[in-house]
């Protein structure tokens, strides 16, 4: 039976790929070796306390689900360090998901959170310094990042134990699906009915009919579409409990270096993060994008919003700039990306142990 973070009880975590309730267990712990496979590891040997810890660091769990599903190992700190937080990015093939999710990330790992109070560590080592290489470096090289395409099981890019004010620590999972598998509907979307949080992302250029959009529309080859199918199978998939969808959710105008000239796009980006999380500037900047968004995109674009009890509305660009032949040839420079995250973090209540100061509806 697939389980709810609600009917949980102590120690008990929801598998990030199967949806089953795990509970941390010695016994089917793996090492994972260098050509990428598990080994069984035998801890009752390890009683060095402190070569023990280092061990279990970058040890794994075999999940004991295995009906219609592959043999998968989630990482042990992801299952001893309290419930986590997944988070999952949403749009359509080439709306920017990863781009903007890798400089989130990479934002995080740089200290961008401390200012909030907020620490981080990896959640296993040898796959954080893989995703620190493979993404984060050859994106600040100047290089474009490929697209994701599609994958047979849904698994998470990245996960960061986040220590929040209160000094609670939460793993927090990253989803990165391909446009293409999202709006697909069958068990690969399993994992969003588990979801704490989702980031829509919106491409200005399908979006918003504005001319000085033309050039990119005809780059890519595309058109001004009423809304995005990934928002769409998405929305309609997650499970709601009365009208509203109890996911903690930002609406993210992305590539915003495209309507760099516009007012108030140009205002938002050359604004520096407000710090602490101030929630008066939050519902600024999401009340403008909202009537950015009513004015020159069709109202589909706004589903996110209309249908979320709790969403945010944001500017943010993770590039600076258009690629040219697969290339950033002026360089990478992101703009505000930490923003949405910043704003999720404070709805699950990592940035303050008080719950009034908990971002609800905006943008009205
Ligand atoms: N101008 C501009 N282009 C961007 C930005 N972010 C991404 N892009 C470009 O948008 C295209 C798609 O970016 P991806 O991040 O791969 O898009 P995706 O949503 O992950 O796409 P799939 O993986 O296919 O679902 C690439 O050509 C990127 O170079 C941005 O902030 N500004
Ligand atoms: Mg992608
Ligand atoms: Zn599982």
């Amino acid at each position: 039976m697939n389980g709810t973070a609600s009917q949980l009880e102590p120690g008990q975590v929801i598998c990030p790929y199967c949806l089953e309730i795990v509970t941390y267990d010695e016994r089917v712990l793996h090492t994972r070796n260098e050509k990428l496979q598990y080994e069984k590891l035998d801890i009752s040997k390890l009683t060095n306390p402190l070569r023990r810890a280092d061990v279990m660091r970058s040890a794994f769990q075999l999940c004991g689900n295995t009906e219609d599903i592959k043999p998968h190992y989630i990482p042990v700190p992801y299952l001893t360090h309290g419930r986590p937080l997944t988070v999952a990015m949403v749009g359509t093939s080439g709306t920017g998901k990863s781009h903007l999710l890798t400089q989130m990330i990479a934002e995080v790992t740089d200290g961008g959170l401390e200012p909030y109070g907020v620490k981080w560590q990896s959640v296993n080592p040898a796959d954080h310094s893989v995703f620190i290489r493979e993404r984060v470096a050859l994106l600040r090289s100047g290089e474009q990042l490929e697209a994701t395409g599609q994958t047979p099981f849904a698994e998470f890019v990245e996960a960061l134990l986040l220590t929040g004010v209160d000094g609670q620590v939460r793993p927090v999972a990253f989803f990165d699906l391909g446009g293409e598998d999202l709006v697909r509907t069958d068990a690969l979307l399993r994992f969003l009915l588990g979801v704490d949080a989702l980031v829509f992302v919106v491409d200005p250029v399908l979006a918003f009919g504005l001319p000085q959009l033309d050039d990119a529309r005809t780059q890519y080859g595309l058109e001004v579409s009423r809304s995005d199918p990934a928002f769409e199978t998405v929305l309609d998939r997650l499970p709601r409990q009365g009208p509203y969808l109890d996911v903690a959710t930002a609406l993210v105008v992305g590539k915003a270096d495209l309507l760099r000239f516009e007012p108030p796009v140009d205002r938002w980006l050359s604004e520096p993060s407000s710090v602490p999380a101030d929630p008066r500037r939050l519902r600024e900047e999401s009340r403008d994008v909202y009537a950015f968004l009513r004015r020159h995109a069709a109202p589909a674009w706004l589903r996110p919003f209309d249908s979320a009890l709790r969403c945010t509305l944001h500017f943010a660009s993770a590039t600076g700039g258009q690629p040219q032949n697969g290339l950033f040839p002026h360089g990478v420079r992101s703009r505000r990306v930490l923003g949405p995250l910043v704003s999720i973090l404070a709805m699950c209540g990592l940035l303050s142990s008080n719950p009034d100061h908990r971002p609800s509806t905006v943008g009205m």
